[in-house]
């Protein structure tokens, strides 16, 4: 306690709410940007979103109105969702954006943590008897407008010396169509994409995404700039997520965690509430992350393990893989 007095006593009071958070409160919802991708994010028959980066969505939720269901998804393609994301129209973006310097210097957008380490893919006819990209010289590829994939499949032509026939695409249906008509001999974008659409075409098995990657791609919540309190709120509900995991919290076993002798994993739950007071959060915020969503192992597992996903660099940084919270302290 005087350790953490100490150290708040040097900090003027809590900041403001911040005009997001704000905005968000006087609407009653949350703004969420979403793309359509299985096991990342999908409408379920009940017309209730699921999915990977829903999930995160609706802890966003949680931490600003104290509800997983105050949420408005939205999809909105690759090329229109990063103008609507600056024109106020989302909150957030839980669409697999890639964080890139342009996106944060040109654009002006913020990233929060990346919670899916992604890289790019090329889905191909299995007939055409290819195993790598280089392999695909001369070949008609179909690229989504507005993605990093778009960029990145001419960066891999120019320096590879090969040729390829560009075909841009902005809607989703159309992309998919456009492989399976035979307009074009392959489609590029993040393989996380590429893995989920593949199980919609009619005859999956008759395609094949090629192991290589040809990117980095780490997929992170975006959110517009200029609003410090709203980018943080996302950085730390996204950061519950994985340091529940590493402290082995679950969904099933919270309430068990409620009787930790550990001073930070009380503060993490609320059962101290001085962290979440110092912060101005609802000292139960974690908890209610934890026990509706689950943490970040659990979340992975819900929506991409049935996909037949493995964590790979998607797993914490004590289990050799990229995911890291700072102290909740
Ligand atoms: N990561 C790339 C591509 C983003 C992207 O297109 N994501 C996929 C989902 S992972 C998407 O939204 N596809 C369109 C859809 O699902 O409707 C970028 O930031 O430019």
């Amino acid at each position: 306690m005087i350790g953490l007095s100490a150290a708040i006593g040097l900090l003027p009071a809590v900041a403001s709410a911040g005009p997001t958070l704000d905005k968000i409160k006087a609407r009653g919802t949350i703004k969420v940007g979403v793309g359509t991708t299985p096991g990342f994010f999908a409408p379920g028959s009940d017309g209730r979103w699921k999915g990977f980066f829903v999930d995160f969505g609706r802890a966003l939720a949680i931490t600003t109105l104290g509800d997983p269901d105050k949420v408005e998804f939205t999809n909105s393609s690759p090329q229109q969702r990063l103008p609507a994301l600056q024109a106020g129209e989302f909150d957030v973006l839980l669409s697999g954006v890639t964080v890139t310097i342009t996106r944060a210097f040109q654009l002006g957008f913020h990233f929060g943590p990346t919670v899916f380490y992604d890289g790019q893919g090329l889905l191909v006819r299995k007939d055409l008897g290819v195993s790598q990209a280089a392999d695909l010289d001369g070949a008609t590829i179909g690229v989504q407008s507005g993605t990093t994939g778009e960029l990145n499949i001419a960066d891999f032509f120019r320096k590879s010396g090969h040729k390829f026939t560009p075909v841009t695409i902005e809607d989703t249906g159309e992309f998919i169509n456009a492989l399976e008509s035979g307009r074009v001999d392959a489609i590029t974008q993040d393989s996380s994409d590429l893995i989920g659409k593949r199980t919609q075409l009619k005859k999956p098995d008759d395609y094949v995404v090629l192991p290589e990657r040809l990117s980095k791609e780490p997929l992170a919540p975006a959110v517009a700039g200029g609003d410090d309190r709203w980018l943080e709120l996302v950085n730390w509900t996204v950061y519950a997520t994985v340091q529940a995991e590493e402290w082995g919290i679950t969904q099933a076993n919270v309430d068990e965690f409620l009787k930790s002798d550990d001073p930070a994993i009380q503060r993490f739950l609320g059962v101290d509430p001085s962290l979440a007071q110092a912060i101005n959060l609802d000292p139960k915020w974690a908890y209610n992350i934890v026990k509706t969503v689950g943490n970040y192992g659990e979340i992975f597992d819900r929506s991409l393990k049935p996909l037949g996903w493995e964590r790979g660099y998607n797993r914490l940084w004590k289990d050799g893989g990229l995911l890291y919270s700072p102290p909740f302290r």
